[in-house]
């Protein structure tokens, strides 16, 4: 079984970190019924959910992927670039002590998780404003040992990595080939996002299933033609906060022994 990490919207979600979307005004009340239904939509598809209440003063806390890579074998809490961040990982992290062993990335280096997607063994890591050389190098000191491969990946106009890919099946990425050379995923079938719908490439998968932006139409068409399970939830006033559907979860096998 999965379990998923959610937050509470921060009633101050309006002086949150916005870097790529257009500024404007965000409406706390319809960000928080859009994350109740995302969180319905992770509890239709199996997922348990622990949800955190909102911590103070600090307007980005939804986002809590930005905070961990969670892997089978153990928890990383991150060093979130922006400063404004930092206050939300220990919150986090004493909840994941509970599930898992604990390792840390600690200054100078700096990782969101945003910026790491995992396909089975390879960790691909973006080389963002947010992830420094010092904490891919931290990351990669303590998932190798445990046989993860790290590997380094470019982007261009977006936030994070997996704001321009994420994986939606076994060696399956959706990607936006504006913002990341998919050529990078060598080993990997790449599914292109749709004209114009840039941000649907930032999906959830849970197991067989693959949550999408509803501003995604057509790039759902393409997953469904291709075969793959879908399903789509708002996500449009947190996307004025830069962010996606991975961003509002942290998600982790309750028992990663005999989950695989
Ligand atoms: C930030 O700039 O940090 C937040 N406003 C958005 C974070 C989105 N997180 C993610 O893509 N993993």
């Amino acid at each position: 079984m999965l379990l998923a990490i959610t937050r509470t919207v921060s009633p101050a979600i309006e002086q949150c970190e916005v870097t790529f979307a257009a500024p404007g005004p965000i409406d706390h009340q319809r960000a928080s019924s859009q994350h109740s239904a995302y969180e319905s939509a992770l509890r239709n598809a199996g997922c348990a959910i622990e949800h955190l209440p909102a911590v103070d003063h600090h307007p980005d806390g939804v986002f809590v992927e930005d905070t961990a890579l969670v892997l089978d074998e153990i928890a990383v809490i991150t060093r979130p670039g922006a400063i404004s961040r930092r206050g939300e990982v220990e919150s986090v992290a004493s909840l994941l002590a509970r599930y898992r062993p604990i390792a840390r990335i600690v200054s100078p280096g700096t990782l969101d998780g945003g910026d790491v997607l995992v396909s089975g063994k390879l960790v691909y890591v973006g080389c963002s404003g947010r992830s420094n050389a010092d904490g891919i190098r931290q990351l990669e000191a303590i998932i190798a040992p445990l046989g993860y491969q790290l590997d380094t990946v470019a982007i261009q106009d977006c936030l994070h990595l997996k704001s321009a890919a994420t994986l939606i099946g076994d060696r399956l990425i959706l990607a936006d080939p504006s913002r990341v050379d998919a050529t990078a995923f060598s080993g990997h079938e790449i599914i292109q996002v749709a004209e114009g719908e840039g941000d649907a490439a930032n999906a959830l998968r849970i197991g067989d299933l693959v949550l999408l932006s509803a501003a995604g139409q057509r790039t759902r068409e393409r997953l469904a033609a291709r075969g793959l399970k879908t399903t789509t939830v708002a996500n449009d006033e947190l996307a004025k906060a830069d962010g996606g559907l991975t961003c509002c979860s942290l998600l982790l096998k309750l028992d990663p022994q005999t989950e695989r």
